[in-house]
């Protein structure tokens, strides 16, 4: 299925039914009192996040989304049908922001919960409830009222743990499927991964971290450059941020300054993601001869930037069981 990660939709909630106008005609009481009853209230508009979904995919097609009206009120008192809820299903990881305001509605981040997008409105009221010791038979009744409608942006923005970034090629879905359970698409050329990918990563006490792997990033990702810079929302509620340098003969750029361009792009697409704990992943070791330059690297970054470093090659597995303990220590320290 197409993986889509945002949408905008307009939402609308059901009308109150009318309250009616009705007077009790029986037999021996030609006169009887008014008994016109209410209307029912107007079905909400009600998201509900599922673990089962990873995609926006349907809604894409579903513009507009209306729940049913309340029925109006009937004669002797009778009360006019609740319009039913529009429940929608959406994937956890979905936040709603008002279209117009940019105001977020809400964010559903468990399987399960929900949350209210249009209100129904509420039913209006029968006459027999106008009825005074002075007024015995009031002739008007309240119409219902209208149901909220507005137009809401969803965004998807993944739950993982740890987040892969790296230029493209450098290894990320190499990595993700030596780790978890993903089976993210590998290519020896840049722009393979186009979309997040989510894998986890089981151990033998049964712990488990989710972690991301997104579209690899350029420099100019923030002006558009690439596809990896929309792609950044999935990596934004990670804890934690693991960069992959490619650092073999065949690297098409030097480690260090990828780095630097990365967090840039980073740092341009939202400050407070350079926040988050990071490790730099030295990938490819394998096809590097050189083996003082990597321990020449590793000090660098070290000592520069005051980070774990790991030499790895995700295509042998060398470095990886380390990497996979320590992400887990981070996690589990930013979890507390
Ligand atoms: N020699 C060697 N090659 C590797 C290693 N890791 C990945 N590769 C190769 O590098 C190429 C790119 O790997 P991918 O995992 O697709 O890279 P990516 O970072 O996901 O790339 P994009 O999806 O384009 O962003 C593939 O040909 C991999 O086989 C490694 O540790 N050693
Ligand atoms: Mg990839």
């Amino acid at each position: 299925m197409e993986f889509v990660d945002k949408v905008k939709i307009y939402v609308k909630a059901g009308d109150g039914g009318d309250g009616a106008v009705a007077f009790l005609r029986e037999k021996f009481r030609p006169k009887g009192g008014p008994a016109g009853g209410d209307g029912g209230k107007g079905g909400d508009v009600i998201f509900v996040a599922t673990k089962n979904k990873h995609t926006l995919y349907d809604l894409k097609f579903q513009k507009h989304l209306k729940a049913e009206n309340g029925k109006p009120g009937g004669g002797k008192k009778k009360h006019g049908r609740k319009g039913r809820d529009l429940i929608v299903e959406v994937p956890v990881g979905t936040v709603v922001k008002d279209a117009l305001t940019g105001e977020i509605i809400a964010d559903l981040t468990k399987d399960g919960q929900r949350a209210v997008i249009a209100r129904g409105g509420k039913g209006g009221l029968g006459n027999a409830r106008f009825a005074t010791p002075t007024r015995q038979a009031p002739r008007f009744a309240t119409k219902g009222q209208k149901g909220e409608e507005r137009w809401v942006i969803l965004e998807l923005k993944s739950i993982a743990d740890v987040g892969l970034v790296g230029f493209p090629n450098a290894g990320k879905s190499t990595l993700i499927n030596r780790l978890s359970n993903a089976k993210a698409e590998v290519a020896p050329y840049p722009f393979t991964t186009l979309k997040p990918n989510l894998g986890v990563v089981g151990f033998d006490d049964f712990y488990s971290f989710v972690i991301a792997d997104i579209p690899g990033l350029i420099e100019g990702a923030h002006k558009g450059k690439g596809l990896g810079f929309e792609f950044l929302r999935h990596i934004e509620r990670t804890k934690v941020l693991a960069f992959i340098l490619d650092v073999s003969d065949f690297r098409d750029r030097d480690p260090k300054e990828a780095f630097e361009i990365l967090r840039n792009e980073l740092k341009e697409y939202s400050p407070k993601l350079l926040e988050k704990p990071q490790v730099v992943v030295l990938n490819k070791i394998d096809a590097q001869n050189d083996k003082k330059y990597l321990e020449e690297l590793k000090r660098y970054f070290e000592e520069k930037y005051n980070l774990p470093v790991f030499l790895i090659s995700a295509l042998t597995g060398e470095g990886l069981k380390e990497l996979k303990f320590v992400l887990r220590e981070l996690v589990e320290r930013a979890k507390k």
